[in-house]
């Protein structure tokens, strides 16, 4: 095995999504990373960067770890894809820039064949903000390959309903066109009978009504609210339930994403751009291609070490969280952001 970790970074004191300060954060996770698991197994440290990591800063940043290195590279809207098509921000409920939906393709896409092309087999991803609390003293990879697992993640989502809009439909036609039984994807993607979705309508419509009241008597608030694309006039629509994995931490062996029937799904979703245009983002292209191509026994959720992943606004806890691990002996890191949020989690996530 020639197992690396990935990480994409961006060398800001305020990246342009959401104004966090990326380069600290790095170092942060990068040194929770060490101390809790790469002091002991010494894998090599893939930091990719658009070239903003200057030779200082890359110094500064691997310190004395030899095993961090820094791959450059550079994005651009594939050439397939019409650039009047692809708006410059992608305005849904949040909007996301260029450079996000960058990361989405090079996660969802193109990191398979980087990592192949670097000679690795085996990789696990995480992010700045990604941050390892536990102590973890077995290999992760030697784990999968001796389980014969080929993906692993650490926490369940249920991503947005406006950053999926369409997106289980799309991949339904997909299996349906290519003749595809899934191996449990349509776990997630059910059929819900008009009566069902009228009566949902009805509640979200009840619950719009009162958000809508609420941000009028204080405009101070702020509250998502529900949208609907008119239903189909088939009497049964689909409805996808947009569970998945929280892959801001996944691990996975690199050639199960280079079986051609994996390739050609993942070429079908990137000819479609839904990244760039819709923000199908690469959590739910990732989990649906897992979903229909793995069996559930190839698939492992590590629930043993404590792992932080916490989209923050404002001081707020808008997504994600902290996730205790089963065997961890010190809870300081969970008590500490418990304190500082109100909550460990958002309920999106398990
Ligand atoms: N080089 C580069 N890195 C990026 C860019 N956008 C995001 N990243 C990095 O890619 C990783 C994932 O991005 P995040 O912004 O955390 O995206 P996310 O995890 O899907 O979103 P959250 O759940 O809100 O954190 C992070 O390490 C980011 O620093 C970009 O435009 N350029
Ligand atoms: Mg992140």
């Amino acid at each position: 095995m020639n197992p690396c970790i990935v990480y994409l970074a961006q060398n800001s004191e305020r990246d342009t999504q959401y104004g966090r300060d990326s380069r600290s954060m790095l170092e942060q996770s990068l040194d929770l990373l060490y101390e809790h698991y790469n002091d002991r197994f010494r894998h090599p440290v893939l930091i990719f960067h658009e070239g903003d990591f200057k030779e200082a800063d890359q110094l500064a940043v691997a310190r004395d770890r030899s095993e961090i290195r820094f791959e450059e590279i550079h994005f651009e809207v594939p050439d397939f894809l019409p650039l009047e098509e692809v708006p410059d921000t992608w305005q849904g409920f949040h909007p996301y820039g260029m450079g996000h939906r960058h990361m989405i393709r090079f996660y969802s896409i193109q990191l398979f064949d980087i990592l192949r092309d670097l000679g690795f087999d085996f990789y696990f991803r995480m992010d700045d903000d990604s941050f390892l609390h536990s102590p973890i003293e077995y290999d992760l990879f030697e784990f999968m390959e001796r389980g014969g697992y080929d993906y692993g993640y650490r926490v369940d989502v249920r991503d947005g309903v406006d950053v999926c809009r369409g997106f289980g439909e799309t991949v339904h036609a997909y299996l349906v066109s290519e003749g595809i039984e899934p191996q449990f994807f349509y776990e997630h993607l059910k059929r819900q009978s008009l009566l069902g979705a009228t009566t949902r309508r009805g509640v979200n419509g009840f619950k719009n009504l009162v958000k809508r009241a609420l941000m009028a008597i204080d405009p101070e608030r702020s509250y998502g609210l529900w949208h609907y694309a008119p239903v189909p006039a088939s009497r049964d629509r689909l409805r996808y339930d947009r569970w998945g994995y929280y892959n801001n931490f996944h691990i996975t062996r690199v050639d199960f994403w280079h079986r051609p029937e994996v390739q050609s799904f993942l070429r079908h979703m990137d000819r479609i751009g839904g990244g760039y245009k819709y923000r199908w983002n690469d959590l739910i292209l990732q989990s649906t291609a897992v979903q229909i191509f793995l069996p559930k026994r190839k698939v492992y959720k590590f629930t043993d070490w404590t792992y932080e992943h916490a989209t923050i606004k404002d001081e707020t806890l808008f997504f994600g969280g902290i996730y205790p691990g089963r065997d961890d002996a010190d809870g300081t890191a969970v008590r500490r952001f418990k304190t500082r949020y109100g909550k460990t989690r958002t309920a999106q996530t398990r």
